[in-house]
């Protein structure tokens, strides 16, 4: 990793250079506004926050450094066996801003299966916790336990120069990813494969390492996990899981101590647990109305009766997309390459056909299509990963790759404490009289 952290620095210091130059010039520009409205609805469309690594457009959906992912899928480097992306290459593409080569791939394949060792009390510490502990919360905890390793709290200890930060910050955030994947498959062998644990293969890459720890060592699995992996990876850095990261790690705690506050987020069912609520929800319709493929006028049925029981329909809806999420189409495409009668995936397709226009007709939902979630448990359970509770870690998994190569970012810009400004409503209705200033 040392040619990569080499380019990194020199990255960093030039795109420093310009955001100076920006806030010498410019820094006093309004950009936008704040509406009242935006102050109590979750700050939707209010900008906040600058992140690097991708940029959500609300109907073409995620860039990638500009890249779609189409584009990503063609550019990146794949797996000898396959086509499908390998998640390392768009680390890199995060991180440096430039597609990589095969080799400076190969070398972070490498880098990752070397630091991928997990200290023994990280394992202890889970097996402390009840099996039926849900795995988010065993993942999280095991993240926390791993903190006793991060290079840059005990730098920080000993005494660091500011200018430094982002070194240590780099070393923390390649070995962490290198080891969520071991943890991820300890967590799920434990709890539903009765503990009977797979050491790594050091000849594949980290996707296909955690296929095969997770115990699906197939081709076709190992593909679906770096398609997965990548497109999991980021969205730009207002969501709650890097936004969450962002805020803990601007009051300079640790990669590890703000991974684990990312994936606390995640794990809420407005966010990646939705990936679980979407199977746990079609499963239930199974049960009400039977196997098989169901009616429209079943699905529709089904619907309306979550949303009298004053319910959301998981797996659809956006805080900025307005348009089918083009994660949802990549895993919808590789469904019809490679299941395309597969059960549960046209379960999926024909509740694609229902949803949209029974919520456009509620007439408040902003975005009445499919998300990420809305696909990928199917997905999932085709190849027999079929504990959904499981789901969550998985996207976490991958959402390191764009919180953490975004913290290295962070440091190496040297972004300050996040700290906005509240106000409370009485204040606000004094604004609203002219009594006070904003
Ligand atoms: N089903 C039913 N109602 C919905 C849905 C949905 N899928 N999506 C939005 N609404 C409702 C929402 O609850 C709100 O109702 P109310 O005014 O009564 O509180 C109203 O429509 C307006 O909400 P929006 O402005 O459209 O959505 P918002 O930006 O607030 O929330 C989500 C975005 C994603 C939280 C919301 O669409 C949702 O709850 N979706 C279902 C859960 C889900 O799939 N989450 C995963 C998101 C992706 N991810 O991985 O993180
Ligand atoms: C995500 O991938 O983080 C979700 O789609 C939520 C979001 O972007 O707000």
């Amino acid at each position: 990793m040392k040619d990569i952290k080499e380019k990194f620095k020199q990255k960093s210091e030039e795109l420093g250079k310009e955001i100076k130059e920006i806030l010498a010039n410019h820094g006093e520009k309004e950009i936008s506004s704040v509406k009242i409205r935006q102050l109590y609805q979750g700050m939707r469309g209010m900008p906040g926050l600058v992140s690097e690594t991708s940029l959500l457009d609300p109907i073409n959906g995620i860039r990638f450094r500009g890249f779609s992912i189409p584009e990503l899928k063609e550019k990146l480097p794949t797996a000898e066996e396959g086509d499908e992306p390998l998640p390392e290459g768009l680390f890199y593409l995060m991180l440096i801003g430039e597609l990589p080569s095969d080799k400076e791939v190969e070398e972070i394949s490498n880098a990752m299966g070397r630091r991928s060792q997990i200290p023994k009390h990280v394992f202890n510490t889970i097996d402390e916790l009840p099996i039926e502990t849900h795995p988010m919360t065993q993942f999280v905890t095991g993240i926390m336990a791993m903190q006793t390793e991060s290079i840059f709290a005990k730098a920080y200890k000993k005494g660091i120069n500011k200018k430094d930060y982002w070194e240590y910050t780099f070393e923390d955030v390649t070995n962490l990813i290198s080891r969520l994947p071991r943890l991820a498959a300890y967590i799920y062998r434990r709890k539903y494969r009765k503990g009977e644990h797979i050491e790594p293969n050091p000849e594949l890459d980290w996707a296909g390492n955690f296929a095969h720890m997770l115990g699906f060592d197939n081709k076709e699995f190992r593909e679906l996990m770096r398609l997965y992996l990548t497109i999991h990876a980021d969205h730009e850095g207002g969501n709650a899981s890097a936004h969450t990261t962002h805020l803990v790690g601007s009051t300079l705690s640790d990669p590890y101590l703000s991974f684990a506050g990312g994936m606390n987020s995640l794990a809420g069912p407005l966010h990646g647990l939705a990936n679980q609520e979407v199977i746990r929800w079609i499963e239930q319709m199974r049960k009400e109305i039977g196997d098989g493929l169901p009616t429209k006028e079943q699905i529709e049925n089904y619907v309306k009766q979550t949303l009298d029981a004053g319910k959301v329909v998981p797996g659809y809806g956006h805080a900025v997309l307005r348009q089918t999420d083009p994660r949802f189409t990549a895993q919808m495409n590789f469904a019809k390459e490679h299941l395309p009668d597969d059960d549960l995936v046209n379960v999926v397709w024909r509740i694609y056909d229902v949803v949209p226009d029974i919520l456009k007709d509620l007439g408040k939902v902003k975005n009445p299509w499919p998300n990420v979630d809305a696909h990928s448990g199917a997905l999932l359970v085709h190849y027999g990963l079929e504990e959904y509770e499981f789901y969550t870690v998985l996207f976490g998994v991958a959402r390191s790759l764009g919180v953490l190569a975004s913290l290295c970012w962070d440091r190496a810009l040297g972004l300050p404490l996040e700290r906005p400004k509240s106000l409370t409503t009485k204040r606000i209705k004094e604004i609203i009289n002219g009594e006070e200033e904003v």
